[in-house]
């Protein structure tokens, strides 16, 4: 995806999104903003040619903002900071004045992409600015700033504490950064040790808080300056539904796969517990957040160990495999690239290997959370990330690769086009393809010895991509629902950390390990807080991507339970994905969703599917255990 700030090329970025039913909090122009005169008696042409000049506005403005969002991410400095900030505020500027001009062709009888167009423009900038120009550079440079403040994130721990988080060659460093301390968490089983790692990365983010609080001020007011409530009313707008209908479809969605996460849930937390003590680990209680091995417990795959359902069915370790052959970070994208083009799409262009980061460089800060990018909007694909030779990693390029491969099937549509069908169809691509990286996929590669396929493999199997995909839903939802709460007001500042962790409990059952007050500002020690990437996207994401899975395996002519599907090599699925891919954002995104499944509907149906043969696991391995906290 594009970097962060406005709608940008860039994946992990926010994005904009569209409209079928209109959503409910309808843009109108604010009394305060100073409209360009607009002709007394508009006509459908002149809406044309007000959206080519826009068009062409919007490349010049988002391609400088994107050239310097990428430089500033890979050489983070005050300078590249405060270019950064320049390309935001301009952007900013511009849309807002772009949407008032946009309000005289209301009304106007318009063919639909020129309807759809004007729709998008309203949500084509993820945090508005307040047409005050004081206001507008206050926030593009706390913008700036918090992602700055995240990527140079680290802490530097007492001497010979967390020997887990040190790399082989570098025990003596000092200072550890987020991959460091991520290492312990994933591998290291000493409760202090983690405890330490968690706290330490935890430590990053007071700093940002008052920071924070103001750009939910100038946000909010910017937001409300082009119609909406609140900003996170606008980031609600963009699913071809109203604001309410969405939180009721998110809310189906949820309590159709909450079954699975709470068996889950009691099942890992009675094998946490007689791996750490039932001090540490109640009965009946949330399970402590740095137990399941990431930072955030947003997804639990690395304490597979510890969870196994059946010993001796055959390793799924495949980060020995690749450390053994000597995966580098090259060697692994281009094995992602690889899916890809199995399905007959095209091969990344030359460009995408020349500009790329693919490694964490030794020299300078570089903001190291994976990100996609068409830096130039046009086919300038490119991936940002910190490569190391890891199965998580394995998944995550092809997660970023599904954001490149939209960029370079829409990248001929108009600027506002140039987007997914709505931000949780952008996050599922990469994914969607990365559950066909079946057992037996590794195997046909030498990454697993072997793949069996009875029931207690299968179960294991299952097991482990539940820790990644079951486990990760209620995290999908509780990042936007906090933020939302604090864009609306029902948060204030004095509550911030409090209602964080209120809605981990609840929706995840994790909680502090350590005690926490409102001098700490946990949300920003989460990527996307301080990046401002709205989040509910990958809870989207989670579930269309069993939709699309299903789809797919279905255009391949697959038979039989759908954990066994591998769509790699299947011309048919490609070109179906391919359809939905050019598609963009120039239709509502159920039309996307028509054009690779046939079905209209968000659908969690797939993923119930996916998983019965574990669900079915769990509950009677639950029998007895005290569920719930
Ligand atoms: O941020 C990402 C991607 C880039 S869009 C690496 N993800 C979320 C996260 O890391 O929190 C992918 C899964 C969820
Ligand atoms: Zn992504």
């Amino acid at each position: 995806m594009r970097p962060l700030h406005a709608i940008a090329p860039l994946l992990c970025l926010p994005v904009l999104s569209s409209i079928a039913c209109g959503p409910k909090e309808e843009p109108r122009v604010p009394p305060t903003l100073t409209v360009a005169a607009a002709p007394k008696k508009v006509t459908p042409d002149d809406a044309k040619a007000f959206l080519a000049r826009v068009d062409a506005d919007l490349r010049r403005l988002w391609v400088a903002r994107d050239q310097a969002g990428w430089v500033s991410q890979n050489f983070i400095t005050d300078d590249t900071e405060a270019l950064a900030a320049n390309g935001e505020e301009a952007t900013a500027e511009y849309v807002t004045r772009a949407i008032a001009e946009s309000q005289a062709f209301r009304g106007l009888a318009l063919d639909p992409p020129a309807q759809r167009q004007l729709h998008l423009l309203t949500l084509a900038q993820v945090v508005p600015a307040p047409s005050d120009a004081k206001e507008r550079k206050a926030l593009a440079e706390i913008q700036s700033w918090m992602g700055s403040a995240y990527g140079k994130g680290k802490y530097c721990p007492p001497k010979g504490k967390l020997p887990t988080a040190r790399g082989e060659k570098d025990k003596d460093r000092e200072c550890l950064k987020l991959d460091d301390l991520s290492r312990a968490l994933k591998k290291s089983r000493d409760y202090d040790e983690l405890t330490e790692a968690w706290r330490g990365w935890h430590a990053i983010s007071p700093p940002m808080k008052d920071r924070f609080s103001r750009y939910v001020e100038l946000g909010n007011k910017g937001a409300k300056e082009i119609g909406f409530t609140d900003l996170g009313a606008l980031w609600r707008a963009g699913y071809d539904m109203s604001a309410a209908d969405f939180e009721a479809d998110i809310e189906r969605l949820w309590t159709e796969t909450k079954p699975l996460y709470d068996e889950l849930h009691c099942y890992v937390r009675a094998k946490l517990r007689r791996k750490y003590g039932k001090d540490r680990v109640a009965d009946g209680a949330p399970i402590p957040a740095h137990l399941l091995g990431n930072m955030w417990a947003q997804e639990w795959q690395n304490v597979y160990d510890l969870v196994e359902p059946y010993p001796n069915q055959g390793s799924l370790d495949v980060d020995k495999q690749l450390k053994d052959k000597k995966y580098d970070a090259v060697k692994m994208v281009k094995l992602g690239e690889s899916f890809f083009t199995s399905l007959g799409l095209d091969p990344l262009p030359k460009t995408f290997w020349d500009r790329s980061l693919f490694t964490r460089p030794k020299d300078r800060e570089v903001v190291c959370h994976a990100s996609a990018w068409d830096v130039t909007w046009q086919d300038d694909v490119r991936m940002k990330m910190c490569i190391e030779p890891t199965e998580d990693d394995l998944i995550t390029i092809h997660h970023e690769l599904g954001h490149d491969y939209y960029f370079h099937y829409y990248h001929r549509l108009p600027m506002l086009f140039q987007q997914g069908a709505n931000d949780g169809f952008h996050e599922g691509i990469g994914d969607t393809l990365a559950l066909s990286v079946t057992p037996q996929y590794l195997k046909n590669l030498g990454l697993l010895a072997d793949a069996p396929s009875n029931p207690k493999a299968q179960v294991n199997v299952q097991m482990k991509m539940a820790l990644d995909k079951i486990a990760f839903l209620p995290f999908g939802l509780v990042i936007d629902k906090w933020r939302w709460d604090v864009f609306s007001g029902k948060t204030p500042k004095e509550k911030y950390n409090a209602s964080w962790w209120e809605l981990r409990k609840k929706y995840q059952g994790v909680a502090p390990p350590v005690e926490r007050s409102e001098a700490d500002f946990d949300p920003g020690a989460k990527y996307h807080v301080p990046a401002s990437v709205p989040y509910i996207r990958y809870f989207l994401a989670r579930v269309y991507q069993f939709q699309f899975h299903r789809a797919l395996c279905k255009a391949a002519g697959h038979k039989g339970p759908l954990d066994t599907c591998s769509i790699f090599g299947n011309k048919e699925a490609g070109s179906r994905l391919r359809a939905m891919l050019e598609l963009g954002a120039s239709k509502p995104w159920p039309e996307a969703m028509q054009a690779i499944s046939g079905e209209s509907k968000a659908d969690a149906g797939a993923l119930v599917e996916y998983f019965a043969p574990l669900l079915a696991f769990l509950k009677a391995e639950n029998k007895g255990e005290k569920c719930g906290w």
